[in-house]
């Protein structure tokens, strides 16, 4: 199966929420420090414990890469246990001039073995291409982030009166021919999802911003709902992997992943 029929899978199984995995050294329980890889330890009891309801799993790269070579392992090894028939997003905000971008494309899609990645439409169209180029990936562009900074530059107006933010989106439009585009879109930005329904066009979106960040999730899916917009992933990380600090950590992301996936359904 092909990365965008993953998705499409598990969107068909209502499988909606993607467990971030923001895997912090810090903050996992003390007792897995024992282990030779705590961090790959606390990713593999979270991973058993919410594989079968999972809409996705994401990684930030931030959270590995602030751990040296031995975050990139125990990022490698993690995705290796996740296995091919889940949707895997690497979020590592790609985009630079093509040449460079290409070397991010294939160390996402073909070192990491991602389904999908996240990228920032800054510096234009050239910079996407190479993760455009590979058709059965899906990429998420950044459109309206969920941070308080989203205003410095997202919500500017262009020359035709539309937000720059909706500028992306029109233009996400028009590079989407192999339908392998994704739109970023903070679940803090909720009535401007309600008035952009019609850009989004249908387009799977990474939604992130719930719980922490101030995203209400049962306001959001009334508006999928009600728009019959079903091609969506709602991550949450800090909110499902830090719910418990005992050994009973993975019971408790569970609980806390059915307890979103009871308010989608
Ligand atoms: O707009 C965005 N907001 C956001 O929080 C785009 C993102 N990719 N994220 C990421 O989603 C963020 O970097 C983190 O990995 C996750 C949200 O984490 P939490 O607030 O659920 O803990």
């Amino acid at each position: 199966m092909n990365s965008k029929d993953k998705f499409f899978v598990k969107i068909k199984d209502g499988k909606h929420i993607c467990v971030g995995l923001d895997s912090d050294i810090k903050k996992i329980p003390k007792f897995l420090l024992k282990y030779p890889d705590p961090v790959y330890e606390f990713n593999k009891i979270i991973i058993d414990s919410t594989l079968d309801t999972a809409g996705a799993y994401k990684f930030n790269f931030a959270f590995y890469e602030s751990n040296g070579i031995q975050g990139l392992t125990s990022l490698k090894k993690s995705i290796g246990y996740i296995g091919n028939n889940n949707f895997i997003i690497a979020d590592a905000k790609r985009g630079d001039i093509g040449n460079t971008s290409r070397m991010y494309a294939l160390s996402i899609f073909e070192f990491f073995k991602a389904d999908a990645s996240t990228i920032n439409p800054y510096m234009g169209f050239d910079s996407l291409e190479p993760f455009l180029s590979f058709t059965e990936k899906i990429n998420f562009i950044l459109v309206l982030t969920s941070n308080p900074g989203s205003n410095d530059f997202q919500k500017l107006k262009t020359n035709n009166g539309l937000f720059l933010y909706q500028e992306i989106l029109n233009k996400i439009n028009s590079w989407n021919k192999e339908k392998n585009c994704g739109i970023v879109f903070g679940a803090t930005q909720l009535e401007e999802i309600a008035n952009n329904m019609d850009r989004l066009n249908n387009i799977p979106l990474l939604i992130p911003g719930i719980g922490a960040q101030g995203g209400d999730l049962q306001s959001l899916i009334k508006l999928l709902k009600q728009n019959n917009y079903r091609n969506f992933l709602i991550n949450s990380s800090r909110g499902i992997i830090y719910k418990d600090s005992t050994e009973l950590f993975g019971e408790a992301a569970r609980e806390e992943l059915l307890k979103l996936n009871n308010v989608i359904t």
